[in-house]
């Protein structure tokens, strides 16, 4: 199975990598059909497991060559909703072959059945409550924690312990996709990617959209030769097969590329998902080939899932905080604004260093008609009224916000180390109007790069350009001009509630104005 065009750096979404047409060598492939459990498509490497060439499989069922109580078991389950609640199950064949025990994982796919097998050893434990019993520490070591951050530490050893990887960390991405290790445990004279960042780029799109499909993925050995699957287009629909959800997925040649640059040998690599969006990984490497068996794996995604559930409650308490924030500032602002005649502006110049707080700003103008209020570090005068000008002109909105003003206006581009980012709420009423802007300076956002992110594309020995991932992982610097740290969901929320009140205030005063005159 041919690509139509091949893969570069600027089609590197694009690349299918959910129909290879291949798998890795450490199992093997079957597809079958319901009726009969008829075998349709074998991978290339059936004769190293069960002693027949792949070729020959095609039209068995699956009858001629596992023992009957193990496809009693398969016809009964193939009819059932939930597969997964089966996996993984102990399969053998009848025939003699070069193993006789497997792992067996099955799927549905494309209206046919896709069973994958993995050697069982005898030692491997069978199902074991000891095993349970390490997973129930390893879940109460996790959650006895206090923070997040202490959580994400305790998950990468506890996954460590289970494993043995030299290295697991967890990677979290940043809302511009670029991503960041936060938690590692490793080896002792391994050297440290803690604090590491790495461009969105080496994750692409369509890699992050099929893990949050498939949850894990295990590269045993990074210098194996794929092996093929026959026929490659699945006969019954005449596409390639879908290895969205396999297990044996042959993984992209440019990310295989990308772990052997980094001295790679194995990994594992488990989504952490919360609200069906992938928030992080669990990346585990090794430095020599190393296989874990599915339930293992299985256990280590049980973990990652926990991960999730702690990040939630860091995001929840965090919300809580704003949330009493603005609360209080409510109740306060109703209570000063009670007394008749209701004076906003007199509140507005009382409480700029909590209006400052309330979302985390550096500082604040209070635009009131003709007036200004000024609190903390700001532009000129003039400068702000003339942005003010402009916004209203171009951007009259409820809320504006950037974290790069100068951009979109690049007067401001002379005051970008103090006012990078602009968050602005704007109310125009009947007999008033109100503009609150906060700003934030330039967060000379010193990140530590692994290795230079505006060049992975090498230059080959024959001088064409070649796709690959970054040569070096040293850390380098890269600061971000003219940008200040972003303003979170959270904080506009506190933004718009305050926006609400002071809307609110306005009527009620024009009301009452009105009420007098009449
Ligand atoms: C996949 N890239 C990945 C994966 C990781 C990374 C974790 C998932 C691998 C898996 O699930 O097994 C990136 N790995 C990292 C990072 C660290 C790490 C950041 O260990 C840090 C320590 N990669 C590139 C470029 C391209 C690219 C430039 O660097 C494309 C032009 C592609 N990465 C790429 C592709 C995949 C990938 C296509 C999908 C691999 C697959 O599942 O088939």
């Amino acid at each position: 199975f041919e690509y139509c065009e091949p893969i570069d750096l600027t089609n590197c979404d694009r690349e299918p990598i959910h129909i290879p047409g291949q798998i890795q060598p450490h199992g093997v492939l079957l597809t079958f059909q319901e009726l009969e459990l008829k075998i349709l498509q074998a991978s290339e490497n059936t004769i190293n497991f069960l002693g027949i060439e792949a070729e020959s499989l095609l039209g068995k069922t699956l009858n001629e060559i596992f023992v009957h109580a193990d496809i009693e078991f398969l016809t009964q389950i193939v009819s059932e909703i939930d597969l997964d609640y089966f996996n993984p199950f102990e399969i053998h064949t009848k025939i003699p072959s070069p193993h006789s025990q497997f792992e067996g994982v099955i799927h549905r796919i494309d209206s046919v059945f896709c069973l994958e097998l993995e050697i069982k050893s005898n030692s491997q434990r069978s199902y074991p409550l000891s095993f349970y019993h390490l997973l129930k520490a390893s879940v109460k070591n996790i959650v006895n924690v206090a923070s997040f951050q202490e959580s994400t530490e305790q998950l990468v050893w506890e996954i460590y312990k289970l494993t043995g990887y030299d290295r697991v960390m967890i990677y979290q991405f940043e809302d511009d996709g670029n991503g960041v290790i936060i938690a590692e445990a490793k080896k002792e004279i391994l050297e440290s990617y803690l604090g590491l960042h790495y461009p969105a780029s080496d994750i692409p799109l369509q890699a992050r959209k099929l893990y949050s499909l498939n949850w894990l993925r295990l590269i045993v050995d990074i210098n194996y030769k794929p092996v093929d699957i026959v026929p490659v287009l699945n006969p019954l629909t005449n596409e390639p097969l879908d290895l969205s959800h396999s297990v044996l997925r042959s993984v992209s040649p440019i990310h295989v590329e990308y772990l052997q640059n980094m001295g790679v040998a194995a990994s594992l690599c488990i989504s952490l998902i919360k609200d069906e969006q992938l928030w992080g990984m669990i990346v585990c490497h090794h430095y020599e080939p190393k296989y874990v068996n599915y339930e293992t794996r299985k256990a280590c995604e049980f973990l990652g899932q926990f991960m999730s559930i702690e990040l939630f409650k860091k995001h929840y308490k965090e919300s809580e905080y704003y949330q009493d924030k603005v609360r209080e500032l409510q109740k306060d602002f109703k209570k000063s604004l009670s007394k008749q005649p209701p004076n906003i502006n007199a509140f507005l110049q009382n409480n700029g260093e909590r209006l400052l707080s309330l979302v985390n700003a550096s500082g604040i103008l209070i635009a009131l008609e003709d007036e200004l209020i000024i609190f903390g570090n700001t532009p000129p005068t003039d400068s702000v009224k003339k942005l003010l000008n402009w916004l209203k002109l171009n951007h009259q909105v409820e809320l504006f916000q950037t974290s790069n003003i100068s951009e979109i206006y690049p007067e401001f581009s002379l005051y970008q180390e103090v006012a990078s980012g602009i968050l602005v709420i704007s109310i125009f009423s009947l007999n008033t109007s109100y503009q609150i802007v906060w700003i934030r300076p330039e967060r000379t956002q010193t990140v530590t790069w692994a290795g230079n992110p505006n060049k992975p594309v090498i230059l080959a020995e024959d001088g064409t350009m070649q796709l690959s991932p970054r040569r070096s992982f040293e850390a380098w610097k890269e600061t971000i001009k003219g940008c200040s740290l972003p303003w979170k969901k959270i904080e506009l929320d506190a933004a718009l509630e305050l926006r609400n009140i002071l809307m609110l205030t306005a009527l009620q005063s024009s009301q009452s104005a009105l009420e007098q005159a009449a």
